[in-house]
């Protein structure tokens, strides 16, 4: 028996000159997206965030079996207890683990130790991905392409908040094991990316780096 189908009901086309228009639009906007560290304290309503993560959650993935779970964060002991937990963590990266070539390549970043953002900020979202998923009756399922369904969940996050007009910063405090026992995740939840989301502070400031140029990204053969 072929697996059961349905009419493709949602696709929208386009004439070329619209395709172009909505694309130069698109285009410009992503463009002034940038990863922000100096978060305003201003709240975010829930059903934006809401939106936001509903959109994350219409990535593709491995056969289908959506390995990813999303915390939202706002309580503010919580969020609390995770800043000194990532600050103890990035204080061995920084002053103990670290390679020199790392911290080098960090230099034009100016991150340091102190995550201020994990307080500020009024909310987290902390992404989990399932090294396997549990059945309703308990038992295990594999899960495939799990870097890559979360990873494209993350990138489709980051560009609905960004749409949204918020800010967010794609932190990675390693390892952030910390986190699975702060919010108490089950055994096949693995840390993959902790976001402070918000408004920017008024006097927000950003490292002066740029994105290569588009040349060095793309081929078409
Ligand atoms: N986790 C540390 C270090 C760090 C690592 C990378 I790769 C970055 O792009 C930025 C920072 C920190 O958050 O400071």
């Amino acid at each position: 028996m072929p697996p059961k189908t349905i009419p493709l009901e949602g696709y929208r086309g386009y004439p070329e000159s619209e395709m172009l228009a909505r694309t130069v639009d698109l285009l410009a906007t992503m463009e002034r997206r940038r990863s922000v560290r100096d978060f305003s304290d201003r709240d975010v309503p829930d059903r934006v965030i809401e939106n936001c993560l509903r959109v994350a959650c219409t990535a593709p993935s491995g056969a289908n079996l959506q390995p990813w779970h999303f915390v939202v964060v706002r309580n503010p002991d919580v969020k609390s207890r995770i800043r000194v937990a990532a600050e103890a963590e990035e204080r061995d990266f920084y002053e103990r683990r670290a390679p020199k070539e790392w911290l080098e390549a960090l230099a034009p970043l100016g991150t340091d130790t102190r995550k201020p953002f994990l307080e500020t900020a009024p909310l987290l979202i902390v992404i989990f991905a399932q090294a396997y998923g549990i059945t309703a009756d308990g038992s295990r399922i594999k899960h495939y392409y799990v870097h890559e369904s979360v990873g494209i969940a993350a990138g489709l996050l980051i560009t609905a908040l960004h749409l949204a007009g918020l800010v967010t910063l794609t932190h990675t405090p390693a390892p952030m094991k910390f986190l699975s026992e702060i919010l108490e995740r089950p055994d096949n939840e693995r840390p993959f990316l902790l976001m402070p989301v918000g408004y920017p502070a008024e006097d927000a400031r950003v490292p002066d780096v740029h994105r290569r140029a588009y040349e060095q990204n793309v081929d078409f053969v």
